[in-house]
């Protein structure tokens, strides 16, 4: 057994893009370990209860699944490079970017892979090899493509439907070139060090839009100060010890370049956490606590870059939502009420009426925990 941690993943991977970013960023070390069949299979599935990457597995053979746990416990244990901004505004923002990165993104990552084919020879690379190591080749190509298969078949219902492509297209790159107008400025989102804010955006960025042929050609390496955060946060240059630590904004002041970005969010992505709440609510009433709730509900209806946007409701994305709302009900009443003028200054106060019932994570599912919430 090894005494080092150890992080099973891939490089074509959304949130093993993000915990190996964090984990560097933290200067942690690790093994990073492509996951084969059968320890994605079997013995991950055994340790954590489902299917899906990344793991870590600990020196003591414990298990951690999920990249927000994950870093939580890491931050619970490592005080050296904070990711948890500790003033209100900045703090909340956090956390409602971590969420927005995670799962609003999830379309536009399956879109730019999956729907440009000159991408999959780099998956069926590295997928097959990561699978099966040492197998012969033909079967390498047959295990990556089992994996696509799982994987295209989620399409439909993350909303990458041919009505909606464009409407993806034109939000991507309208998006796309916020961030490279803010990154021209500041080093990372919130300041001079990344936060959860950062790492839930690389996850899309790193090992989709940043590394699958067409996208990183054709969306990204335009956007020369976008590719340099990618790159920045694929690999932290290193620092001297003896420097003071890197800052975020003063005053707990948002950039104004980050601004444009969060009125979005507040536009598009608190009426799908509505349309979500609206769901699992409905579906609380007479549902056992503690029985996982089903991964995919029905059809949510929000926007994007103003036009219709639908895709299914994942109760998963609300208990990402329910983590920033704890963190907002954990501050003090002064605190809160200027979270509270930050969000209404952006669109956003509607968050703060938000109701639905509290709920647990369940690996990539939830399940009532039985409180109000
Ligand atoms: N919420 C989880 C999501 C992990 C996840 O969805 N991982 C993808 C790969 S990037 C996966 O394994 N998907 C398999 C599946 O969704 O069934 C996390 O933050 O770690």
């Amino acid at each position: 057994m090894t005494n080092k941690i150890v992080m099973y993943g891939w490089h074509l991977s959304y949130f093993a893009g993000k915990v190996r970013s964090y984990l560097h960023y933290k200067r942690i070390p690790f093994i990073d370990q492509p996951v084969n069949m059968y320890t994605l299979l079997v013995r991950g599935k055994r340790k954590t209860g489902v299917v899906v990457m990344p793991t870590i597995k600990l020196p003591n053979d414990e298990w951690l699944q999920d990249s927000s746990v994950i870093i939580e416990h890491f931050e619970q244990r490592i005080a050296a490079y904070p990711v948890i901004p500790v003033t209100p505004v900045q703090r909340f923002t956090a956390y409602l970017m971590e969420a927005w990165g995670d799962e609003w993104w999830i379309p536009i990552a399956m879109h730019t892979r999956w729907n440009y084919p000159e991408n999959y020879a780099l998956f069926e690379r590295d997928a097959g090899s990561a699978l099966l190591p040492y197998f012969p080749a033909f079967l390498q190509r047959k295990a990556a493509a089992f994996i696509a298969r799982k994987l295209r078949a989620m399409l439909h219902t993350v909303g990458i439907r041919p009505e909606q492509y464009e409407t993806m297209n034109y939000w991507t790159e309208h998006m796309l070139d916020l961030f490279d107008a803010h990154f021209a400025q500041h080093a990372f989102l919130l300041g001079e060090h990344p936060t959860l804010a950062d790492f839930g955006l690389v996850g899309t960025m790193y090992g989709h839009l940043g590394r699958d042929p067409w996208p990183a050609r054709e969306l990204i390496a335009p956007r020369r100060h976008l590719r340099n955060w990618i790159d920045r946060m694929a690999a932290p240059p290193p620092r001297d010890p003896s420097s003071a630590p890197a800052q975020l904004l003063a005053d707990d002041a948002i950039a104004e370049s980050l601004l444009p970005i969060l009125k979005i969010i507040c536009a598009e992505f608190l009426p799908q956490l509505e349309g979500i709440a609206a769901q699992v609510t409905q579906l609380h009433a007479g549902w056992p606590a503690g029985k996982p709730v089903p991964r995919i509900l029905r059809d949510v209806e929000t926007t994007m870059g103003g036009r219709v946007f639908r895709r299914a409701a994942m109760p998963y994305t609300l208990w990402m939502a329910q983590r920033a709302l704890d963190v907002l009900h954990a501050m003090p009443d002064n605190e809160k009420e200027k979270v509270r003028q930050y969000l209404q200054s952006i669109g956003g106060e509607r968050l703060l009426t938000m109701k639905f019932p509290r709920l647990r994570r369940h690996g990539v599912r939830v399940e009532f925990d039985g409180e109000a919430a």
